[in-house]
C-alpha cells in the first residue's frame, strides 16, 4: 500500500466513529434538564419546561445576563473532546436576547477547552427575537490540525439586563439531519415531536 494511501485510511479508520450527521452535543434539545451545559458569562441560567417546538417531553435553557468589562453580557457553553475531525458546523435556536446574539464554535489545541486564546472558527450574529424562536447558524468549517476539543459557545450582548432562552443545539461534521430525537418525558413515554416537520434546511 502507498504511504499516501495508508494515511487515508487511517484518517478514515480514526474519524469513522463520527457519523457525517451525528450531533456531537450531550443533551442538546434541553430534554429534561440543563446536564452537560454550563454558564460562560452571565447571572445565571436554568432549565425550564419551554420547548422551541412546544414539545411536552422537552424544555430549554434560559440564561440571564451580568456585566462583563461594560455591557451585559449571557453565555452557555459546552465542551466537546474531538479529534481528527475534518470539518465542522453548528446551530441553535434563540429567543429574546440582547441587541445581538451570537454562536460560536471554537477550536481548541487542550481537550477540555482550556486554552487562553484560541482561534474562532466561525460564528453567526441574530438580532433580538423577543416574540419568536430564531435560529443561529455556522458555515461548514475546517478544523485546524490539533483540535483537540470543540467550545460550543452560545448567547447574547445588550446595554441593559436581558434573558435569552436557547434551545434544539446542534454541533457536527455535515448539517443537521434530524429536527429532534424522540424526546422522552420524565416516565420515558417517547414522543416524535418534530417527525412530521419540513426541515428548511433542505
Ligand atoms: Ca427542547
Amino acid at each position: 500500500m502507498r504511504r499516501s494511501s495508508l494515511l487515508i485510511s487511517l484518517v478514515g479508520a480514526l474519524t469513522a466513529s463520527v457519523a457525517s450527521g451525528q450531533n456531537l452535543l450531550a443533551n442538546p434539545d434541553f430534554d429534561q434538564d440543563g446536564s452537560g451545559w454550563e454558564l460562560f458569562v452571565g447571572s445565571g441560567w436554568s432549565w425550564q419546561e419551554i420547548d422551541e417546538g412546544a414539545c411536552p417531553a422537552s424544555g430549554s435553557a434560559q440564561v440571564a445576563s451580568s456585566p462583563d468589562l461594560g455591557p451585559e453580557i449571557a453565555s452557555l457553553r459546552q465542551c466537546v473532546p474531538v479529534a481528527l475531525l475534518p470539518a465542522v458546523t453548528a446551530s441553535v435556536s434563540y429567543r429574546g436576547g440582547g441587541s445581538w446574539n451570537v454562536l460560536y464554535v471554537i477550536f481548541h489545541l487542550s481537550a477540555n477547552c482550556s486554552d487562553a486564546s484560541p482561534p474562532f472558527s466561525g460564528s453567526d450574529i441574530g438580532d433580538p427575537s423577543p416574540g419568536a424562536w430564531a435560529r443561529l447558524e455556522v458555515p461548514p468549517s475546517a478544523v485546524p490540525a490539533g483540535t483537540l476539543s470543540l467550545e460550543f459557545r452560545v448567547g447574547g450582548t445588550y446595554g441593559d439586563p436581558f434573558v435569552v432562552e436557547v434551545d434544539r443545539s446542534y454541533l457536527g461534521v455535515a448539517g443537521r439531519i434530524f429536527a429532534g430525537d424522540f424526546e422522552a418525558d420524565e416516565e420515558g413515554s417517547t414522543q416524535p415531536c418534530r417527525w412530521s416537520a419540513v426541515l428548511p434546511e433542505f
